[in-house]
């Protein structure tokens, strides 16, 4: 007996399509056919597929992909020494970490004292705690206990592109070459200001850093304010996905070349039915220093928030977290742009910082088993804690 033999089921969608031209607008009819086999209906426990809900159409085009991207985070953890929450001092936003030296190296953002928000004179306060930042690191030999090292890279000079703010730090080892990319701000930070991408490189993880003397990437320049308010919603043109800020650098080498992965934040931005219009991009360039080239398929990601991203089996790993209507979800491309979602998961720690000296092959999200992230521990201060995942393939009763 045929156990492959497929039912087709004959439906007729109404499609309801009006017409933005001037020309007519009409209600057209189309015939879907939908194949549905046995094993699919027993799977997913279709009751009759010559009624197949919307919901188990989508369920139909779902990939067949098993548990083997799925997990569960627990709770944040603390850490010890150098890096505990220290009232008065912030550290965010953590970089991956590297294995060097038989220590994890690890960079972050560092400031002083409470925000004051953009109410108050912004040419002498600090409107985010990410404002008047350095990036500092810390070394620890079981990724536990922390001991502060020192500053890696400031901020510029007066009139310098980074004067303001260096801040979201990403590391990147290459041919023995250390490469620290992040976030910068110019004076004054108001709330019109666009955001850049700095690089800095060093031949020891210790430094001292070299910085490039331009940025490395910059917000599309589409985009058109409306008035001369400092209102970031008033446009007459939003441009590009990221014509207002670029975001949480990271560089993956990849293919010969280097992915630099980001967040936009583009002029105008609005709350849509999945949250914050944040959308995810890349570019590419033949060397670690640039020039970087945007991709012409950005947007790559229409949710998100702080990039992760990792290799795995040829293509390009991403959990998507925080905004966005596929946020909470671990996707992959095969080429490092089109990505699909192989998981959808309860929620992930934000600004994860990727243990990179994980085996990232062993299995899709061996690199998510431990790491670094930060919390609030109050809005003016916050403090890089450490997560912890594991995969998840059964759901069981006590003693059963
Ligand atoms: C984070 C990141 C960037 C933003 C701010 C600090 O979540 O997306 O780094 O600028 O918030």
């Amino acid at each position: 007996m045929d156990f492959k033999l497929l039912i087709y089921c004959a439906l007729s969608v109404f499609l309801f399509q009006s017409c933005q031209s001037t020309q007519n607008s009409e209600n057209h009819k189309e015939e879907n056919e939908i194949a549905v086999s046995p094993e699919q209906m027993d799977k997913l426990g279709i009751t009759n597929a010559e009624h197949l809900s919307a919901a188990s159409k989508r369920a139909l085009n779902w990939p067949d992909i098993g548990n083997e991207w799925f997990i569960e985070f627990s709770s944040l953890q603390p850490l010890k020494g150098d890096l505990a929450y220290e009232e008065g001092i912030v550290r965010r936003d953590p970089s991956a970490m590297l294995f060097e030296n038989g220590k994890y190296y690890v960079w972050y953002s560092k400031s002083t004292g409470p925000t004051d928000g953009f109410a108050g004179d912004i040419e002498k306060g600090k409107v985010f705690p990410w404002d008047r930042c350095d990036i500092w690191y810390a070394t620890s030999e079981d990724g536990w206990t922390w001991k502060e090292e020192g500053m890696a890279v400031g901020r510029g000079e007066k009139g310098a592109y980074d004067d303001r703010s260096v801040f979201t730090v990403e590391i990147m080892k290459h041919e023995d070459m250390y490469y620290l990319t992040y976030q910068t701000v110019k004076s004054p930070y108001n709330v019109r200001v666009k955001n850049q991408i700095g690089l800095a490189w060093s031949d020891s993880p210790e430094g001292p850093w070299t910085k490039s003397e331009e940025p490395i990437l910059s917000p599309a320049d589409n985009g058109i304010w409306k008035g001369e308010e400092q209102d970031r919603f008033a446009v007459v043109k939003k441009g590009d996905f990221d014509s207002h800020k670029v975001h949480d650098p990271c560089i993956l080498p990849y293919k010969g070349k280097f992915y630099l992965y980001y967040k936009g934040e583009q002029m105008g931005e609005e709350i849509t039915f999945g949250g914050r219009q944040i959308r995810h991009g890349v570019a590419i360039a033949d060397h670690p220093k640039g020039p970087y080239v945007k991709s012409p398929y950005n947007p790559i990601s229409n949710s998100g928030h702080e990039i992760c991203v990792w290799p795995y089996n040829g293509g390009i790993a991403s959990l998507i977290t925080t905004d966005g209507p596929e946020k909470n979800t671990i996707q992959w491309a095969p080429d490092g742009i089109n990505f699909e979602i192989m998981s959808s998961i309860k929620g992930a720690p934000h600004a994860i910082g990727l243990n990179r000296s994980a085996d990232s092959e062993k299995e899709p999200t061996e690199i998510l088993r431990w790491g670094l992230s930060h919390i609030y521990n109050n809005s003016d201060y916050q403090s890089i804690m450490r997560f912890s995942s594991a995969r998840r393939t059964s759901h069981k009763a006590k003693g059963e």
